[in-house]
């Protein structure tokens, strides 16, 4: 591809890369995105349903939603995008930043992904301290603490903190990084869509991969309005090549 040429001759003096991904990266292996046009739920928005407010309004619903995701998910493959950036791993230093809660890119061998919005197979107790990881279908809706409270999915939902750790440590990866590649995310959401800036500030290299254009376009150095699956195996080959 030709736009990458840009970058080819640089690739010999990045030694850390950080990739942002959203849901645009797990699209072509079957999950929805969130915004446009495949966004809704049964005609639930989406932005609607991921806050702690409509949880407790109508639990139940909540969990219909994210029974239906977990289903999709668990059968659901790593695609070319995802490969190519695990693949990457054996060239250079790579840490995924996602918000996805898929696992589709430690499904692809990924080993250093920072999970920014949580994860489908975690879930914990509205009220007590309970946790545990469930990789099986729940057919209790809503499923019970021991405590006798509801459980809920254990993701980030609008109005709520990101896990602090994880916080931490995703924005210095992102503030050491010499590349960063922000894929298939609107960047409308944060603090997620504040890591370019870190980037930005240690004067990293700046790639977007998405068909659309997002607020931070053009602030790239180089924007791939491609699928993913597409334009990240010809990213990586670069890389391959040195
Ligand atoms: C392709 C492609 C292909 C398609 N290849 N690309 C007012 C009140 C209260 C809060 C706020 C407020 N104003 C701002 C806030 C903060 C709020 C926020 O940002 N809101 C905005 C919507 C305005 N953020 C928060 O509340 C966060 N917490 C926080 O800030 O804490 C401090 C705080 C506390 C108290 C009050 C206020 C602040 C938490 C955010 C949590 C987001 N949670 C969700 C659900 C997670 C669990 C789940 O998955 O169910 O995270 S919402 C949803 O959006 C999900 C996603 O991770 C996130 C981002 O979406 P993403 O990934 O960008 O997807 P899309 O669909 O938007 O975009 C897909 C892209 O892919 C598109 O660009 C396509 O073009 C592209 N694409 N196909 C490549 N094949
Ligand atoms: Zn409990």
């Amino acid at each position: 591809m030709k736009m990458f040429e840009l970058i080819k001759d640089q690739t010999k003096n990045i030694k850390k890369i950080v990739f942002v991904t959203g849901a645009g990266i797990s699209q072509e292996s079957g999950i929805s995105t969130f915004r446009g046009k495949d966004g809704l739920w049964r005609n639930h928005d989406p932005m609607k349903l991921a806050t702690i407010n409509a949880f407790y309004d109508n639990p139940k619903l909540i969990w219909e939603w994210y029974n239906e995701r977990r289903k999709n998910i668990f059968q659901a493959h790593a695609n070319q995008g995802h490969r190519a950036i695990a693949e990457l791993e054996k060239y250079v230093q790579v840490v995924v930043l996602t918000q996805n809660i898929d696992g589709l890119h430690q499904k692809a061998g990924s080993s250093k992904v920072l999970e920014l919005h949580g994860s489908i197979v975690k879930i914990k107790c509205s009220v007590c301290d309970f946790k545990d990881e469930i990789q099986t279908e729940i057919s209790e809706n809503p499923p019970l603490c021991k405590c006798g409270n509801v459980l809920r999915p254990d993701v980030v939902w609008f109005g709520e903190s990101l896990s602090q750790n994880v916080w931490q440590k995703a924005m210095i990866f992102a503030s050491e990084c010499d590349l960063m590649v922000v894929v298939g995310t609107s960047l409308v959401v944060s603090p997620a869509n504040t890591l370019p800036i870190y980037a930005q500030q240690n004067n990293a290299i700046m790639i977007e991969i998405n068909p659309e254009n997002t607020e931070m376009s053009s602030e790239m150095d180089l924007v791939i309005k491609d699928s993913s699956a597409v334009a990240l195996p010809e990213l990586i080959s670069l890389f391959q090549r040195n």
